[in-house]
């Protein structure tokens, strides 16, 4: 029979788009069960032909539940997952509280959903600016090895939560009209600005957070520890959607045509890569869609071996970098064929 499905944290900006992926494809569920903080309490959401109260998570609410699928933080994820895994349901978390445990699978099921089988009842869904940045480039590893990898994130409020959105449009509107605004979620001025991504820097190597995540994450999802990366993630004033620029280095050379050729069969991917009318991947098109877009494709002039290529790319953060990838994992757990 159907699974019992449970969001935690479906009132937030990704919890929300949950909901949506899970009635856009059509999910095989028997219920579902909406689970927020105290303050959302009573708040009521759309789901299919009914209107579903949100109710406080507490260690109560996963009785009788199979999947429950977690957005809310990795200190509810660390708290809860556990009491999920305990009454024998399985979860599908979105923070990144358990994703480089060695006994969590953490998935893009366009690379490894091979890995959802050996789970010991959570799987992990990476990092957004991970998930966005490496999905196109896993049929150019499997064709031609990738070495070492660059990437520049130019990352959207989303990933910051739907108060980072509501600040982003705040504080615009503010500007154009000449008044003050106080931030109060995210560190800096957002409006008309950008900044190093908000996350802690390491006082050693003066990495941050997320550009860690990038690195640790491609090299546990491609299987592969030997990938040499590097990451600078940005947010730019830009609501859902995250960019990347991608220079990546193979084991031998390489044509930019055939990444491009790659590009247009690649699963969870649409080519967009338009020179004549300097038409390219934007956050703006990406927004709202489930593939990542990719263009801007040509060879790196900076490698003479010819091994090098570079590309931007643009995908919904909210969609494949987090919900979308989240209820696509749940797919493969139900054994559903894969959707449109
Ligand atoms: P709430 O809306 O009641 O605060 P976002 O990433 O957009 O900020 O959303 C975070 C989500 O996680 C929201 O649904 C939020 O619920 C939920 N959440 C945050 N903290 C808790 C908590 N301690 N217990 C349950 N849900 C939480
Ligand atoms: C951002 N990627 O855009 C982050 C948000 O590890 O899942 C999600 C952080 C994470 O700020």
């Amino acid at each position: 029979s159907s699974p019992l499905v449970a969001i935690v944290g479906a009132t937030g900006a990704v919890g929300v788009e949950m909901i949506r992926c899970l009635e856009e494809r059509n999910f095989p569920l028997s219920g579902l069960r909406l689970l927020a903080s105290p303050r959302s309490t009573g708040r009521k959401l759309k789901f299919r032909d009914r209107e579903i109260e949100v109710e406080p998570l507490t260690e109560q609410s996963f009785k009788g539940v199979d999947i429950a699928l977690f957005s809310a933080s990795g200190t509810v994820s660390r708290q809860f997952a556990p009491i999920v895994v305990k009454e024998g349901a399985i979860v599908v978390d979105n923070s990144s509280a358990f994703r480089m445990d060695a006994d969590t699978p953490l998935v893009v099921p366009e690379i490894n959903a091979g890995e959802i089988a050996r789970h010991k009842g959570i799987i992990a869904n990476p990092n957004c600016a991970a998930i966005i940045s490496i999905t196109p480039l896993w049929p150019v590893h499997q064709r031609n090895p990738i070495k070492r990898l660059i990437v520049a994130t130019y990352q959207a409020a989303s990933g910051a939560g739907a108060a980072a959105m509501e600040e982003l449009r705040a504080s615009t509107e503010a500007y154009l009209q000449g008044r003050e605004y106080k931030n109060t979620v995210l560190p800096h001025p957002y409006a008309f600005n950008l900044f190093s991504h908000n996350t802690k820097i390491d006082p050693v190597t003066g990495y941050n957070d997320e550009e860690m995540k990038v690195i640790e994450e491609t090299k546990k999802i491609f299987g592969d520890p030997d990938i040499r990366v590097s990451a600078t993630c940005v947010r730019v004033p830009v609501l859902r959607a995250h960019s990347v620029a991608v220079t990546f280095e193979c084991e031998r050379p390489i044509a930019a045509a055939e990444v491009r050729e790659l590009m247009k069969t690649a699963p969870g991917v649409k080519l967009v890569d338009d020179w004549a009318n300097n038409y390219f991947p934007m956050p703006k098109d990406a927004s709202g869609q489930d593939d990542i877009l990719v263009g801007r494709i040509r060879q790196d002039l900076s490698d003479p071996s010819g091994k090098s290529v570079t590309l931007f790319s643009a995908g919904d953060q909210l969609l494949k970098g987090a919900a979308l990838n989240a209820v696509q994992i749940a797919e493969k757990l139900v054994k559903v064929p894969a959707l449109a």
